[in-house]
């Protein structure tokens, strides 16, 4: 008889992966299962972001993990980084958010667009977790369209003053710099603002219902005077931001695949130990169309997100291609928490199974990081040459 599969990579993905990559998720699984399943699930009852897990998080080398290792980086290349966000967010989306956030999102723009100063100054401390950053591109009139950015900066004399305010800032209230975007005569540009700069500030928002195990904020700035050389050096315009997404959303195609497995394991523990109408729940038919549905979309993620990782350390990816994974696998794994939620019947509607915080968390991942209506937009420009925005 033909050995089972594994019902959470019926495909075997896996086995396309070299031995450097599976000695990566193992040891980022491994510190899921033991350090971070066992506390998650009260983090999110209670509001609260785990900072306690930053140096085992850092001491792995998940921070920057695709930065060269003269900056502190581990030079892992992007299928590995998408591992790291896979497994990571199998425990909870808030966690992946603080390692795309650090690394895609603060560490990749200071690498890109940064001075060697600006490079030495930050990155081999942002890689140990020693100082985190936050990244400021979305503001409070409307975060899909950031060309409409009001933030500002003026020159006055050698140094740049900043006024304005963002919005859902993950890691505003933990972070020592913030990455924040402004209009300049020159156009959109990028500045590194550690945030005990006099005039900034940053407000925590609270009562989410979602990425509860995440801090969450809005930026102030009022008259936040910085010197000369805070400005990143080497990029002008909306493309500099939007590069920064472009690594961000690569790892967040990957990040739900994990949500999407958590969900379904327990889904398939759960109907196989329970007995209604005289029969364990995973032997009706309803329910196995519903895992089988499951099984079927995760393998299909897990190959997409595989095939752009091989495209983009091959230096091939385009951003259309980022936009339609980010957009399946956010999809597919929402509606998996959602169905896993509804197959554990009332035991799904508390945080004592992963289901509903899954299905939470990913309320946010759907809608940041360019919305799912966003990515649909993306790929329809590419398909038609219109601009439907
Ligand atoms: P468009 O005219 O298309 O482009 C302007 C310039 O940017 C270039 N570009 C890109 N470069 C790199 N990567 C991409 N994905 C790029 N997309 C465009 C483009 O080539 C052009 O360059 P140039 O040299 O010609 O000037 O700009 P647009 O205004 O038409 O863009 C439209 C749209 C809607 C696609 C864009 O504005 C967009 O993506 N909006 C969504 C905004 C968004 O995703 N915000 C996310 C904020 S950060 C966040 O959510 C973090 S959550 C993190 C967590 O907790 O995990
Ligand atoms: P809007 O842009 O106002 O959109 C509202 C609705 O209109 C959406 O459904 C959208 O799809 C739809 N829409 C917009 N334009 C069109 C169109 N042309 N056609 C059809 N429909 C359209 N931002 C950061 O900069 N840094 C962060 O660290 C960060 N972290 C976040 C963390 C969380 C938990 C959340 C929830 C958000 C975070 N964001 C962050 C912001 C996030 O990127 C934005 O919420 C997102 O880009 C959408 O912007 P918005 O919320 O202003 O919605």
């Amino acid at each position: 008889m033909a050995a089972r599969l594994n019902p959470l990579d019926l495909y075997d993905v896996r086995s396309l992966l070299s031995d450097e990559e599976r000695m990566v998720q193992d040891s980022v699984a491994r510190f899921t299962d033991e350090k971070v399943l066992p506390i998650i699930g009260d983090c999110f009852d209670q509001g609260r972001f785990p900072t306690e897990l930053i140096p085992g998080i850092a001491g792995l080398g998940l921070l920057g993990a695709t930065i060269p290792e003269q900056y502190g980086g581990a030079g892992m290349s992007s299928v590995c980084y998408g591992l790291i966000c896979q497994e990571l967010e199998r425990g909870d989306s808030g966690l992946r958010s603080f390692a795309s956030v650090q690394s895609s999102l603060c560490m990749y723009p200071i690498f890109a667009y940064g001075s060697e100063e600006q490079k030495q100054r930050y990155l081999p401390k942002m890689a140990a977790g020693q100082i985190i950053g936050c990244f400021g591109l979305t503001e409070p009139h409307g975060g899909s369209d950031p060309a409409n950015m009001k933030t500002v900066a003026k020159r006055d004399g050698d140094d740049w003053v900043l006024n304005g305010a963002k919005m859902w800032i993950t890691n505003g209230n933990l972070a020592h710099i913030a990455i924040v975007w402004a209009q300049t005569d020159d156009g959109i540009r990028g500045f590194i603002v550690p945030t005990d700069t006099k005039g900034f500030t940053a407000q925590e928002v609270h009562k989410k219902m979602s990425l509860r195990a995440s801090v969450t904020s809005a930026l102030f700035l009022d008259d936040v005077r910085l010197p000369g050389d805070a400005i990143l050096p080497n990029v002008k315009g909306l493309k500099g931001p939007l590069g920064c997404l472009t690594q961000a959303r690569y790892g967040i195609t990957w990040g739900p695949i994990g949500a999407a497995q958590a969900c379904l394991k327990e889904a398939l523990d759960y109907t196989a130990e329970r007995v209604l109408f005289g029969r364990s729940v995973n032997s009706n038919q309803a329910v196995q169309l519903k895992l089988a549905d499951m099984a079927r979309r995760i393998t299909t993620a897990q190959l997409l997100s595989l095939q752009l990782g091989r495209l983009k350390d091959a230096g091939l990816m385009q951003p259309t291609q980022v936009s339609l994974a980010k957009w399946n696998n956010v999809r597919m794994a929402i509606d998996i928490a959602r169905e896993c939620r509804d197959v554990l019947g009332g035991a799904g509607i508390t945080t004592e199974h992963a289901a509903i915080r899954h299905a939470l968390n990913l309320e946010s991942v759907i809608t940041y990081e360019g919305t799912e209506t966003v990515h649909k937009l993306v790929v329809g420009r590419e398909l038609t040459g219109i601009n439907a925005f």
